[in-house]
C-alpha cells in the first residue's frame, strides 16, 4: 500500500485502499505516465509472451487477443441508472443495487496474483473547463499502455485533481485471478463472465472479464461517450461519436467539420483524408477520429474538442492509398492488436500491401495467401498517438467552432451520397433516423441494418428520446448553428459495385459542404432536403458521368 501513501486526495486514497483490500492484488502501482514506465511494462509483457516487439517499427508491439475477446460486447453492456426509464429502451438497464452487489462478488479477489495499476487520466486538455478526469483501476498492463496513448495519463492528472477534485471512478479487471504458481494466458480474460456497467448517479464504471478496446479502455466509450453524454445533458453540452477535422479551400478559408459515423465506417480515413488529384490545393487537417465534446459558445456558435490523444483505428483496409496519414501515425510507438506478423518482423493486414508469401496470422498460426482465411481479425486495431499524425491540426487541443455537422452511415441501398438538411430541426431528425449496416466493431450480425441515431445507439448513456430532445433544445439556443448534412459513401450499383470511389475522393463531398456553408453554390430544394446540382458538384479531376451521378443521388430505391 506504500504506493498510494503520497496521494493528497484523501477520498481517492481511501477508495484505492478499500478496492485493493477487495481485489486482493499481489502488488499496487500508481502510474506516472512516463515513457520509461510504459517501456518497462511492455518489456515485461514481452518477457511473459503476452506481447511481441515489432523490430521494423521502433517502440511498437503486437498483441494477440483471446479469439473470444475481439470486440465491444454490446449485449453485456449496461446502464444502471436509478430507473429503467432514465436509461431508455436503447440501453440494457440494470438495477444499480443488484448489479453492484453481483459485480462486487465478481471483483472479490479478482486481481489475485496480478498487479493493480492506478491509472489517472484526463479526457480533454488538463486544466480545460471542458475536460473530465477519470481514475481507472486495472490489472491489465496492456490497458495501461493503451490509456497512455489514448488519453493524458499519469502524475499531472493527479496534480490537477488536487486534494478534492471530482473524477469518474473506473474499475476494470480482466477477471482471471492467478493462483500461486498458475501459468498466465497470453491474453487473460474471462469471456463467460463479461459485464460493463455504468452507474451514472455514483459517477462509477465497472468493467469485468474483457481486455479489449471499448470494453476495457474506460476513458473511451464508457466515460468519453456514455457518462459524458449524461453530463452533457445535465450541463448543456453534447458528447458525440464524431470525428473532428479542418478543411481549407484554395483561397485559404478554413472550416471545422464534425462527422458522426458508426464504428468501423471510415471516421479515421475521413479525418485523415489526403486530397485527390484535381484537389491538391485543398488542405485537410485532423483533430480527432472518434469523439467530439461540443459546447455552445457565447457567440452563438458550437465549439468542439477531441477529448482523446490517440487513435484506436481499424487496421484492415488501412493502406498507402486509403490512409497514408494513419500509416505514418502508427509507424512507431504504437500498439497493434490482432494483426498478422511478417517473417521479417513487421505487422501486416489485408489492404496494407500485396500479401507476403508467408505470415503468422492474428492467432499465431501459419498463413499463406489463398489458404482460405484472412490473416487479420476484421476488428484488428492500431493504437497510435495523434502527435505522430502528419495531418494533425495545429489547433487540435483547442475548442474549434463548427461550421458543419455531418451524419453518415454504411448503406448499400436507398441513401444518396449527400443531402443538406433544411434547418437544424430537420438536420437533427435526419441524424435521429440514421440506419447503418453493422460492422465487426461489436458483437452482432455483420451487415444487418439497424437504426443507429446519430451513430450513438451503443454509446448514448440515457433515453434516446431525451437525447434527441436535448439536441433540439441546444439548437434553439444557437444564433449561428452549424449546417447539418447527411452522407453515404457506401451506396452500391446494379453489379454490387460501390457507386462512389470513397476515401480521398470524399473531399469532393466535404468541398460541396464547405461551399454550401459559405454560400458559394446553389442547391436543389426538395421536401427531403437540399441536393447538389451535378453541374456545381466539385468533380474536376474525376470522371463521373451524369448517369452514375443520378443513380448515386437518387432518393430511395
Ligand atoms: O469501442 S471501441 O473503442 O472498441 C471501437 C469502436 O467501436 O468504435
Ligand atoms: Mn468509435
Amino acid at each position: 500500500m506504500k504506493a498510494v501513501e503520497g496521494l493528497e486526495h484523501e477520498q481517492l486514497k481511501n477508495w484505492i485502499y478499500e478496492r485493493a483490500k477487495h481485489l486482493k492484488p499481489s502488488a499496487l502501482h500508481v502510474c506516472t505516465g512516463t515513457a520509461e514506465e510504459s517501456d518497462a511494462l511492455l518489456e515485461g509483457l514481452c518477457a511473459k509472451g503476452q506481447a511481441i516487439r515489432i523490430p521494423k517499427r521502433p517502440g511498437c508491439f503486437l498483441f494477440r487477443s483471446d479469439p473470444r475477446d475481439v470486440a465491444r460486447v454490446e449485449s453485456k453492456t449496461f446502464v444502471c441508472s436509478q430507473t429503467a426509464q432514465v436509461a431508455g429502451v436503447n440501453n440494457r438497464w440494470g438495477d444499480p443495487d443488484a448489479f453492484k452487489a453481483c459485480l462486487e462478488r465478481w471483483f472479490d479477489g479478482a486481481m489475485q496474483g496480478r498487479t493493480l495499476y492506478v491509472v489517472p487520466f484526463c479526457m480533454g486538455p488538463i486544466g480545460s473547463p471542458y475536460s473530465r478526469i477519470g481514475v481507472q483501476l486495472t490489472d491489465s498492463p496492456y490497458v495501461v499502455c493503451s490509456m497512455r496513448i489514448m488519453t493524458r495519463m499519469g502524475s499531472s492528472v493527479l496534480e490537477a485533481l488536487g486534494t478534492q477534485g471530482s473524477y469518474v471512478a473506473c474499475l476494470h479487471s480482466v477477471g482471471m485471478p492467478l493462483a500461486p504458481g498458475q501459468k498466465d494466458s497470453t491474453w487473460p480474460c474471462n469471456p463467460d463472465k463479461v459485464c460493463i456497467a455504468h452507474f451514472p448517479e455514483a459517477n462509477l464504471i465497472y468493467s469485468f472479464g474483457s481486455g479489449y478496446g471499448g470494453n476495457a479502455l474506460l476513458g473511451k466509450k464508457c466515460l468519453g461517450l456514455r457518462m459524458a453524454s449524461i453530463m452533457g445533458k445535465q450541463e448543456g453540452w453534447l458528447a458525440e461519436h464524431m470525428l473532428l477535422m479542418g478543411v481549407k479551400d484554395p483561397q485559404g478559408q478554413k472550416s471545422y467539420i464534425a462527422a458522426a459515423f458508426p464504428s468501423a465506417c471510415g471516421k479515421t480515413n475521413l479525418a485523415m483524408l489526403q486530397p485527390p488529384e484535381g484537389m491538391k490545393d485543398w488542405t485537410v487537417t485532423t483533430l480527432g477520429d472518434d469523439i467530439a465534446w461540443i459546447h455552445p459558445g457565447k457567440d452563438g456558435r458550437l465549439y468542439a474538442i477531441n477529448p482523446e490523444t490517440g487513435f484506436f483505428g481499424v487496421a484492415p483496409g488501412t493502406g498507402p492509398e486509403t490512409n497514408p496519414n494513419a500509416l505514418m501515425s502508427c509507424a512507431r510507438n504504437s500498439l497493434f492488436t490482432n494483426v498478422a506478423l511478417t517473417d521479417d518482423g513487421d505487422v501486416w493486414w489485408e489492404g496494407l500491401s500485396e500479401p507476403p508469401a508467408h505470415l503468422t496470422d492474428w492467432q499465431g498460426c501459419h498463413w499463406t495467401p489463398g489458404c482460405g482465411r484472412p490473416a487479420t481479425h476484421p476488428n484488428a486495431r492500431f493504437t497510435a498517438p495523434i502527435l505522430q499524425c502528419p495531418s494533425r491540426d495545429p489547433d487540435w487541443e483547442k475548442p474549434v467552432p463548427l461550421d458543419a455537422i455531418v451524419f453518415g452511415a454504411r448503406r448499400s441501398t436507398d441513401v444518396p451520397l449527400v443531402l443538406e438538411s433544411l434547418n437544424w430541426v430537420h438536420g437533427v431528425q435526419l441524424g435521429a433516423n440514421l440506419c447503418s449496416e453493422q460492422t465487426a466493431a461489436a458483437d452482432g450480425t455483420v451487415g444487418q441494418l439497424r437504426k443507429d441515431p446519430m451513430a450513438m445507439l451503443p454509446f448514448c448513456g440515457y433515453a434516446m428520446e431525451d437525447y434527441i430532445q436535448h439536441w433540439q433544445a441546444i439548437g434553439k439556443t444557437l444564433a449561428h448553428p452549424p449546417k447539418i448534412f447527411q452522407v453515404n459513401f457506401f451506396r452500391k450499383g446494379a453489379y454490387n459495385d460501390f457507386l462512389w470511389p470513397g476515401f480521398g475522393q470524399n473531399l469532393r463531398v466535404l468541398a460541396w459542404i464547405f461551399q454550401r456553408v459559405h454560400g458559394k453554390v446553389p442547391a436543389q430544394q426538395t421536401p427531403e432536403g437540399l441536393l447538389p446540382f451535378y453541374a456545381d458538384f466539385p468533380l474536376k479531376g474525376l470522371e463521373y458521368s451524369q448517369e452514375r451521378w443520378d443513380a448515386l443521388q437518387r432518393l430511395g430505391e
